[in-house]
């Protein structure tokens, strides 16, 4: 434990370098200065610095991204899944050093990144070198000899290069969700990761390298988003943006792409909901419930971030969920804890205005509600106690804006149609979980959700196959199983008369 804590002091600032046409380019003395400094959000200290790039160093990534378009296109379906099966392995073999990279960065348990993020990324090269193999043409026969008589067939064409960017919640998992689809289906692509967390995706520039994919498919260009992140948007040899992140971020990267006719994708900010029906057993979903509000200290998209409890039940959830959370969830090293650390300096004083601002909207808070106290060396990292508010109105603005951190607000309803109601009273739509043994229920509620994604008796059940992303302003444009295709590729029609 001692050794391990040491650990976080003892290492070297890592010098982060962009990888571009296959290999790590070195900074010059003046790059190097102006650096950014990236820092451990559990001890606050500057661990890596990475390069502010601008259009120039986009500029380079995508002409080398567009050089290799030509041959990488070429390959066959069979040829590029090879290519990412040969990654996913190179993951598996990694997942120690590539977890514990993830949870040094980012500040998050490393537990959960060695059991969700990395086998995620793992899995997700893995799944779509499958997909791709086996799904990735469509044919529709007239059959007979009439004048109808024709075989159609979908001709399935890759963009060109893709600009890829992406968040720090989740930087491999995110990252993976997305080269994965983009390469396999024969496009090159730039990737601009969070400059809060650029280190694992350099970590799957190296294993790129290492299992021989041909240089210029994968370029990672790191910086500000305002500069080398809008620099890539705005490329007009960038026809595909796939971006996750804030809403208002999303904003002006449409308005940046839009005018270019650019294929777009935005996975956006959420304001999800769990609703808790009377007849479920709280024991048993407390633990699932937990989880689904506080994991990666709630800083992933499909939190929910408002539990809407029915009121039969409503006092009982209250006292045994901040239990719950209260000796389930302990701050503290990222490194044996299970509650790590948000972000970064300002998006910890962000989560904490919003329990300021609880406060004065007449919220009682019911457990946590400050930043948490840790021994050194961890006194100036960016730890908050898990925090469960009650007492708020629906539409407080704790209740209807995204605060993404360990913050939940907990409301109760008297009966369907309120639920609903208060479901679909946020700007967002993302995801929501239904807790309830009434199975037509789950399925009617379900059908009239304004969100993207419903879970019904699970949170986070993910199988790759099906669509993912929001509606309104959680953003558009699905990605995942054969959806992805739409976003990953121009469809053709071929129609050949019989
Ligand atoms: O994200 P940004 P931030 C939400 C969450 C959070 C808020 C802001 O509520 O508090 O967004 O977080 C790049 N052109 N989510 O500011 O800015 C940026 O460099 C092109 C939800 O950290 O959206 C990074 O790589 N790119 C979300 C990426 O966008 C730009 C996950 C995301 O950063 C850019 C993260 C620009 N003009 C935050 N400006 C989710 N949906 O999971 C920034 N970027």
């Amino acid at each position: 434990m001692e050794g391990k804590t040491q650990d976080y002091l003892s290492r070297p600032v890592i010098e982060v370098r962009n990888y571009i046409n296959g290999r790590f380019v070195e900074l010059t003395e003046e790059e190097r200065k102006d650096a950014l400094d990236v820092y451990s959000p559990a001890t606050g200290a500057v661990i890596a610095r990475v390069p502010r790039s601008t259009s120039k160093q986009v500029d380079e990534a995508v002409r080398a991204a567009k050089a290799a378009f030509k041959a990488w296109s070429a390959l066959s379906e069979r040829e590029r899944a090879d290519y990412l099966e040969k990654i996913s392995k190179r993951i598996a073999e990694k997942l120690e050093e590539l977890a514990d990279i993830e949870s040094y960065d980012t500040g998050k348990p490393l537990n959960l990144a060695r059991t969700v993020d990395i086998p995620r990324a793992r899995d997700n090269f893995a799944f779509f070198a499958g997909q791709i193999r086996h799904d990735f043409t469509e044919a529709h026969s007239n059959a007979g000899s009439g004048p109808l008589a024709s075989l159609n067939y979908t001709h399935r064409s890759p963009v060109g290069v893709a600009g890829l960017i992406t968040p720090w919640n989740l930087p491999l998992y995110l990252l993976s969700w997305k080269v994965a689809p983009a390469i396999g289906c024969g496009n090159t692509v730039v990737a601009k990761p969070s400059e809060l967390t650029p280190l694992t995706a350099n970590a799957l520039a190296e294993i790129c390298n290492e299992i021989g994919l041909p240089p210029g498919v994968f370029n990672v260009v790191h910086g500000t988003g305002a500069s080398a992140g809008q620099a890539l948007v705005a490329h007009k040899d960038v026809p595909l943006i796939s971006f996750t992140g804030g809403t208002a971020t999303g904003a002006i990267v449409n308005s940046t792409a839009a005018p270019l006719f650019k294929k777009v994708s935005l996975e956006l900010g959420g304001k999800n909901a769990t609703v808790i029906f009377d007849d479920v057993n709280l024991d048993e979903i407390m633990p699932s419930i937990v989880r689904s509000a506080f994991a990666n200290q709630g800083q992933v998209c499909l939190c929910g971030s408002r539990i809407l409890v029915h009121e039969k039940i409503y006092e009982t959830f209250v006292e045994k969920f901040a239990q719950a959370v209260k000796t389930t969830l302990i701050p503290g090293d990222p490194r044996t804890s299970n509650f790590g650390a948000v972000i970064s300096a300002d998006h910890m004083k962000k989560v904490l205005s919003y329990i300021e601002l609880a406060k004065q909207e007449g919220g009682t808070i019911v457990c946590g509600g400050k930043r948490a106290d840790l021994p050194q060396p961890f006194k100036n990292g960016y730890f908050i106690e898990p925090t469960v508010v009650t007492g708020l109105a629906t539409d407080s603005r704790c209740a209807q804006e995204e605060v993404f951190g360990p913050f939940v607000t907990v409301h109760p309803f008297k009966d369907e149609a309120q639920a609903l109601e208060i479901c679909n009273s946020t700007r967002y739509g993302l995801a929501g979980s239904l807790w309830t043994n009434d199975l037509k229920r789950g399925h009617r509620f379900a059908q009239q959700w304004e969100t993207g994604m419903v879970w019904v008796n699970t949170w986070l059940l993910r199988d790759l196959r099906v669509p993912f992303g929001g509606v309104k302003d959680s953003g558009f444009g699905r990605e995942g199983g054969r959806y992805a295709f739409e976003f990953w590729t121009n469809q053709k029609n071929v129609c050949i008369k019989l």
